[in-house]
């Protein structure tokens, strides 16, 4: 969807814009579920990339420290005790710039797929950079779906990150994309972008070809010791609002309310469910931050009548749209 109207679409008084994505959340979602994601931090701090948000680059005094590759073993504990709480992805994250395949550690993450793969559960993974060989890996080790964030606007990128490109960003999405992974694609709210940024931000993700599966829309958890600490915390009102644009801009895909939860109310979530959101992290711990309580969720959506999404392994990559190109294109098209 292009700028102009979603620039449209967010300006509108706030009841119009939600009564518009509630329509249209109906129309594509009939059934009132949650997706439940748990993730797991399985190499955590220590990384050579420079994400101005983020406790896990090794440039800032965060008092994150750089931890070794999981054993398997330990990572099955946590993907058996999830499955257990009723989450059906699992979600494993790398504090890595990237994985290069025939290395040690990208065997053995992929020995560790294909475990967590034999319990049924959707297995999502993000590791950073990837060429063609990895990702195709990957995808035969049993992945779902690459979360891969573009998290800010093109021109507000290297504001954010200098170490990697924006480009480099959308050239990982189109190698998922090529290995039939499904996309799990979003960003962060309140690293300093004006709405501008945010709104080029979904222009560029609803673009996408084939569509992104998932999108997560994060709040800034201000770390201590990153340069972007002191930042304002975003308001529940803007939250709802990129919802809901995220909603009607790309209407099938999971908009995953994510990063940020903590500061929100139940009333403030519920919200954001009623814009659109339909997916959420779940447990005690994202990466390295806080997340709400998983009795408090179940609490919530037992208040709210939402039901937890069922596992579905089998899910395929949305087709690609017909009418657009397959192959990269300059920035900001994938
Ligand atoms: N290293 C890989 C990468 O950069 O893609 C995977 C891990 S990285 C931590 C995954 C995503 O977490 C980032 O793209 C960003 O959207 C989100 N994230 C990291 N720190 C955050 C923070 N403090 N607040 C909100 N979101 C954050
Ligand atoms: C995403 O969009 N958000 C998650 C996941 N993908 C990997 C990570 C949030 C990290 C929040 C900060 C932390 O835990 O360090
Ligand atoms: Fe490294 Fe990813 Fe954090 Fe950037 S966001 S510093 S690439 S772990």
């Amino acid at each position: 969807m292009l700028y102009d109207e979603l620039h449209r679409l967010y300006h509108q008084p706030f009841f119009d814009l939600i009564q518009q994505s509630r329509a249209i959340h109906e129309e594509h979602w009939s059934e009132n579920s949650v997706q439940l994601c748990t993730l797991l931090s399985i190499k955590t701090g220590g990384c050579s990339e420079d994400c101005s948000y983020c406790a896990q680059s090794a440039r800032y005094n965060s008092g994150v420290d750089a931890e070794r590759l999981m054993e398997k073993c330990q990572v099955m504990e946590r993907a058996r005790a999830a499955k257990e709480t009723g989450s059906t992805r699992f979600c494993m994250g790398a504090a890595w710039r990237g994985v290069r395949a025939g290395t040690k550690r990208f065997d053995d993450v992929l020995e560790i797929v294909r475990d967590v793969a034999e319990l049924d559960m959707e297995v999502c993974v993000t590791l950073g950079e990837l060429g063609e060989v990895e990702a195709k890996a990957l995808k035969e080790a049993g992945v779902t779906a690459y979360n891969h964030n573009i998290d800010t606007s093109p021109e507000n990128y290297p504001n954010i990150v200098t170490t990697h490109t924006f480009d480099d960003r959308l050239r990982t999405i189109r190698h998922v994309q090529d290995a039939g992974m499904s996309v799990c694609c979003g960003g962060i709210l309140g690293l300093g972008e004006n709405t501008e940024d945010r709104l080029k931000m979904i222009e560029v993700i609803s673009e996408f070809n084939p569509p992104p599966e998932s999108i997560p829309i994060n709040s800034l958890m201000p770390m201590p010791g990153t340069p972007l600490e002191g930042k304002d915390p975003v308001t529940a009102f803007d939250v709802a609002r990129m919802i809901a644009v995220t909603r009607i801009a790309v209407p099938k895909a999971r908009v995953r309310l994510s990063a940020g939860r903590t500061q929100l109310s139940d009333e403030a979530q519920a919200l954001c469910f009623f814009a659109g959101a339909n997916s959420i992290f779940y447990g005690d711990k994202l990466l390295t931050a806080d997340n709400p309580a998983v009795a408090h969720d179940l609490g919530l959506l037992e208040q709210l009548g939402l039901e937890a999404k069922k596992s579905d392994r089998s899910q395929q990559a949305p087709d690609p749209l017909p009418e657009r190109p397959l192959s990269p294109e300059p920035a900001g098209k994938v």
